[in-house]
């Protein structure tokens, strides 16, 4: 079943030099593609709304900061069971619980900054694609 999803290579990614390799790894997958790509300085507006269901925890603010901090790489990546895909590829939210072949335990340490996010189901999947490509459709 082919689905679209919203990636987000996080500003420690770019910093950092690894979107060639984080895209690589995406682009490899057999008959995913990426649907719209752009490097953004994503605002705080954008950005409360991306991240609402987190207002409030105590690791809000320095997120919504740290993902203001610099430009971002905001993808669609459509194909054969992306939403789930990408999440593996990604691996869990802490980096040092991930398995080394996936991005956040080959390339993280650090919980805030774990270099990618993906949509976590076809419903954030709608939602999140019109936060950042609100004309695609
Ligand atoms: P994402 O939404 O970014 O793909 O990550 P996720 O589902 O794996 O994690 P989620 O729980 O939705 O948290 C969103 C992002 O917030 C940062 N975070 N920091 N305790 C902390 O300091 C903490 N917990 C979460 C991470 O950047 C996480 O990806
Ligand atoms: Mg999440």
């Amino acid at each position: 079943m082919s689905q679209r999803t919203l990636v987000l290579l996080k500003p420690d990614a770019v910093r950092r030099g690894l979107v060639g390799e984080i895209i690589g790894r995406i682009e490899r997958k057999a008959g995913w593609s990426i649907a719209a790509m752009e490097l953004r300085t994503l605002d705080r507006a954008t950005l409360e709304q991306h991240y609402a269901e987190h207002e409030g925890r105590p690791f809000y603010e320095p997120l919504v900061e740290f993902m203001a901090s610099g430009p971002s790489v905001v993808m669609v990546v459509e194909g054969e069971r992306v939403i789930e895909g990408i999440r593996a590829l990604a691996g869990p939210t802490d980096p040092i619980a991930a398995a080394p072949g996936s991005v956040r335990g080959d390339f993280g340490t650090i919980v805030r900054e774990n270099l990618i996010h993906a949509s976590d189901s076809e419903e954030s999947a709608q939602r999140e694609m019109k936060i950042f490509f609100p004309s695609f459709s």
